[in-house]
């Protein structure tokens, strides 16, 4: 009976995908969802002819592994996870490894590692990336936990995961939720990426009257250059697909509402508790809040009409400048993640290695880029490098883009098209680069109304003043 390397609970789109991936690479894989009839399906189906088992119970799928035991959950993050951990356990003995392959939040994840290493069992957190097809090709894996379970589950791991030049895109990282919380800014990241080639879409579109076509062309022959990415890639595409109803652009067609499911909130709420500054990231984030307010958006736009805009552009555009503020964005908005995996390896000791970060995510996952390959050698060559733009050749790449930077949202500015990442990447680069910023109003102001007082450019400690009583 005991015939299976691992078993899988969980066979929505990721589950199923995960174990023919696993079985593919030469183990044998029992399976199990709640809802039985969707097991029986995936075996009639997909898995069939496979070396895929299934099982009706928990007590089945325990049955069939063999010891010690390893159960990948692919079930919905929540409150299911700790349900299904509950169900498990009774048929589990000590030393019996138990992965979490879901989108969990990473605090859930640190809270069920203690918990189940108090009972004996082997815990992995582990952030998945690539969606279907990277769940079934190869994915980016990210886990951490105990390292006896990373171990024993190395080879398998290796196994599964995207490769890139010959290097499989998985790497421990560390005890408790580690894994999670990179999995977390990966998708902060993602959301930026997103939004960011959104913006530039739109400028594409409404600035410079390219049409589905000729943006799809645009976004083939960036691929091709610096800003090669899935999301590009990806993006070349959908511009040319036509929907099949109208014969118009499919992309035209779909309702401008974008969903969110909470990781890149997750990665927003992070940063305000570490004081991590993302405001691309942040930004994004916002943007989907804001889209999804369409009939407050319709009110608005019904209640303002047309505004004569003229005059107020100030630089002519085009595709070239594009490009490069594109580029430049995405290397602050990859800063800003690095920027907060950095600080939360040090305040919960992760000791996350930023450039295996990197290295990982090239290959399966969405935010995979060419610009990962250089970010990986930036952390090699500096580990401690304080923020990703302070490396040389990142800081010459971002000298040659600003001009085109600053031109492209002057434009936007004039021509009245939103860019709030594009901005808020570019609003990080110059603050990062001001020697001095002018919060020394705002420590004023603060200690004016509140009396929190505030330091002094030219004498140690900290001072108040009666504001009032010194107006002149
Ligand atoms: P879903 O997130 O849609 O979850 C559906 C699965 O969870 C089904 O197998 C369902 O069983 C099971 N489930 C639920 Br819901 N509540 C359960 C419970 N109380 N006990 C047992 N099983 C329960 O599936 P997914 O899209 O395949 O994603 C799986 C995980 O991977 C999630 O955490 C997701 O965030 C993460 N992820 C998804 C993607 C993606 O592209 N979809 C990418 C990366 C990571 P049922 O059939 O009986 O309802």
């Amino acid at each position: 009976m005991e015939t299976c390397d691992i078993g899988v609970i969980g066979l929505a789109v990721m589950g199923q995908n995960l174990a023919l991936n696993i079985e593919r690479n030469g183990y044998r894989v029992a399976v199990y969802n709640r809802t039985a009839e969707r097991t029986r399906q995936f075996l009639a189906e997909q898995a069939s002819q496979k070396q895929i088992v299934g099982a009706e119970t928990l007590a089945e799928l325990a049955a069939l592994l063999k010891r010690p035991r390893r159960v990948l959950m692919m079930v919905k993050a929540g409150n299911a996870v700790d349900q299904v951990i509950a169900e498990l356990l009774p048929h589990l003995e000590r030393g019996d490894i138990l992965i979490d392959g879901g989108n969990s939040f990473y605090q859930d994840t640190e809270r069920r590692s203690k918990e189940l290493e108090a009972q004996g069992f082997l815990y992995l957190g582990m952030g998945i990336s690539g969606g279907e097809e990277g769940a079934l090709k190869g994915p980016s894996l990210m886990p951490s936990g105990h390292p006896a379970a990373y171990q024993a589950l190395e080879g398998l791991l290796q196994a599964i995961a995207a490769k890139v030049d010959g290097e499989a895109c998985v790497t421990y990282l560390g005890r408790g939720g580690g894994g999670h919380y990179v999995k977390m800014v990966h998708n902060g990241i993602e959301y930026a990426d997103m939004q960011l080639i959104a913006e530039t879409y739109d400028l594409l579109h409404r600035g410079l009257g390219l049409n589905a076509e000729q943006i799809s062309r645009t976004f083939a022959a960036w691929n091709q250059e610096a800003l090669n990415s899935y999301l590009i890639e990806i993006t070349a595409h959908i511009f040319g697909v036509a929907d099949p109803q109208s014969g118009a652009p499919l992309v035209e067609k779909i309702l401008d509402v974008a969903e969110q499911k909470g990781t890149g909130k997750w990665t927003s709420e992070e940063a305000l508790e570490l004081g991590i500054p993302i405001p691309t990231l942040q930004a994004a984030v916002e943007a989907r809040a804001l889209s999804a307010q369409r009939a407050t958006r319709l009110e608005v736009a019904r209640t303002f009409g047309e505004l004569s805009l003229a005059g107020a552009e100030t630089a002519p555009l085009n595709v070239a400048a594009l490009e490069q503020a594109l580029y430049a964005a995405k290397v602050c908005s990859y800063a800003q993640g690095m920027s907060l995996l950095r600080q939360a390896s040090k305040v919960y000791g992760y000791d996350f290695d930023l450039s295996e970060v990197a290295r990982i995510w090239r290959g399966g996952c969405i935010i995979r880029a060419r610009l990962l390959n250089d970010i990986r050698r930036a952390y090699q060559e500096n580990p401690t490098l304080t923020n990703l733009i302070l490396d040389p050749s990142f800081r010459q790449a971002l000298t040659n883009a600003q001009t085109a930077w600053r031109q492209t949202i002057q434009h936007a500015i004039g021509k009245g098209i939103p860019v709030p990442a594009l901005s808020a990447s570019l609003a990080y680069f110059d603050s990062l680069r001001s020697e001095r910023l002018p919060a020394n109003l705002i420590q004023a102001q603060r200690d004016y109304f509140g009396a929190h007082t505030y330091q002094r450019i030219d004498q140690e400690g900290t001072f108040h003043t009666h504001w009032q009583a010194n107006q002149s």
